[in-house]
């Protein structure tokens, strides 16, 4: 059974993420599901995409499928994780995709949510970026990802607390672009891809292009990658990691040792 419903009309793309009994985790399934659709769509010329959960939901995406997750001593995140492709295949595609957004944000959905280009939310719909809280170490894109969007002090405070930060906050940080009603929001987000769609397609792929290689544009030195990923190695082969799995997986609370 497939875990999302996909539609066309007007060369606008509409992607739902459809995996409901999981609360759209990430998984790996329903990642190579959404990309396969992304290149199909690229084939038909779509000119925008609409990333969105169904209506109504409680729960727009609980992030990455910590069921997948390594078990310690593997980068949790690396180049080729599902999550790192599907965030990758979002900034590459050759037109704009919109995030229309109700319920919860989670972890790794907060940073495909902010892989989007334009970001509409309903006033219930939370953002949570949870590594803390799983004893994950986050990855260089992902905390590129996160500066490029939101200010050092509210990363910080996102990151060390694991606590969601409702629409609100997210507009005045301009991590968002609206907040619209759940009963307006979908007339709202196909107005903004019906303005896309009639303008020149080559124009705005190639702007989405430029604007996605200056804003990852750093200049990184051997020694700094090194010592980041050195970093991180040593949260990823640390018990306090396992436990972040273990505990999920037993769903209670972790008991973190700082070892
Ligand atoms: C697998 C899940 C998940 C899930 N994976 O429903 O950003 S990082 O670095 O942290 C990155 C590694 C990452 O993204 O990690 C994941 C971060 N996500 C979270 O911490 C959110 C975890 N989920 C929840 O807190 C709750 O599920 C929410 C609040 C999203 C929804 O709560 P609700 O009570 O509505 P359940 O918790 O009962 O979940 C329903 C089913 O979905 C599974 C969960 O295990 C349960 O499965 P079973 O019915 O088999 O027990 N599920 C939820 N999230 N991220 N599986």
């Amino acid at each position: 059974m497939s875990l999302i419903i996909t539609e066309t009309q007007d060369a606008i793309g509409t992607i739902v993420m459809n995996h409901t009994a999981k609360r759209n985790a990430l998984s790996e399934a329903l990642i190579n599901e959404v990309t396969v659709v992304l290149d199909a769509f690229h084939e038909q010329g779509i000119r925008a995409v609409v990333l969105r959960a169904p209506a109504g939901t409680k729960v727009w995406s609980a992030g990455h499928d910590v069921s997948e997750l390594p078990d310690k001593g593997r980068d949790p995140l690396g180049w080729a994780d599902p999550l790192r492709v599907l965030i990758r295949a979002i900034q590459e595609f050759p037109a704009p995709v919109l995030a229309l957004i109700e319920g919860g944000v989670w972890g790794g959905g907060c940073e495909v949510a902010m892989a989007c280009d334009i970001l509409v939310a309903t006033p219930e719909a939370t953002f949570a970026i949870t590594p803390a809280k799983l004893g994950v170490p986050y990855n260089l894109g992902g905390l590129l990802t996160l500066m490029n969007m939101i200010p050092l002090p509210i990363a910080k405070e996102m990151l060390f607390t694991a606590q969601p930060i409702p629409t609100s906050q997210a507009l005045n940080l301009g991590v968002i672009n609206y907040i619209k009603p759940a009963d307006a929001i979908d007339a709202f987000v196909y107005g903004l891809a019906a303005h896309i769609v009639a303008n020149s397609p080559l124009s705005i792929s190639v702007m989405k292009e430029q604007l996605r290689l200056l804003s990852s544009a750093r200049s990184i030195t051997p020694e700094l990658f090194e010592r980041m990923q050195g970093l991180r190695r040593v949260v990823y082969d640390s018990q306090d990691y396992e436990e972040g799995l273990t505990s999920f997986r037993e769903k209670r609370k972790p008991r973190f040792q700082g070892n």
